[in-house]
């Protein structure tokens, strides 16, 4: 056998044997990268869905979705501060609104209220009805807005 003919084997079996270890290391990054997309995306349904308890307990808790405002009746006295904390779980992707809800009150002794809560978020806000009666607060962001039946709830004020 001639020295470059056993030069030639030898590079061959180093590059057999490299191909061998490189293949286990190959499925083991394979496997970090599995484990690290799948467990960020766990956390981040986790820390999603815990983001969206009340902020406020004291207050009011309403959600606002696609299916209208939940409750869509509060009751409250005159001259007495309202708090309500608004809850919005609708994500980013709807193609109707881009998931941004809001709550507007204009009445009688109220002045404006007009809220806008982001996609998968909430705000707490507070106001002072004056005057006894029915108001009819609604949102207009998603879903035809104020002419949509959902999209609408009523305070009463004694
Ligand atoms: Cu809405």
């Amino acid at each position: 056998m001639s020295k470059s003919k056993k030069h030639k084997e030898r590079v061959l079996k180093t590059n057999q044997n490299d191909r061998a270890k490189k293949l286990p290391l190959k499925s083991i990054l394979f496997m970090v990268i599995v484990i690290a997309i799948f467990g960020s995306a766990l956390y981040l349904i986790i820390s999603k869905s815990a983001s969206l308890d009340p902020v406020d307990k004291d207050a009011i808790k309403m959600t606002i979705t696609m299916a209208g405002f939940e409750p869509n009746v509060i009751r409250a006295k005159a001259g007495q501060p309202v708090t309500i904390n608004l809850i919005n779980p609708d994500n980013s992707h709807h193609t109707d609104g881009g998931g941004v809800h809001n709550f507007i009150l204009e009445s009688g002794g109220l002045g404006k209220v007009n809220i806008t809560v982001q996609p998968e978020s909430q705000d707490v806000f507070t106001f002072t009805p004056t005057l006894a009666g029915e108001y009819h607060w609604y949102c207009d962001s998603c879903c035809g807005g104020r002419e949509n039946p959902n999209m609408h709830g009523t305070l009463i004020v004694a």
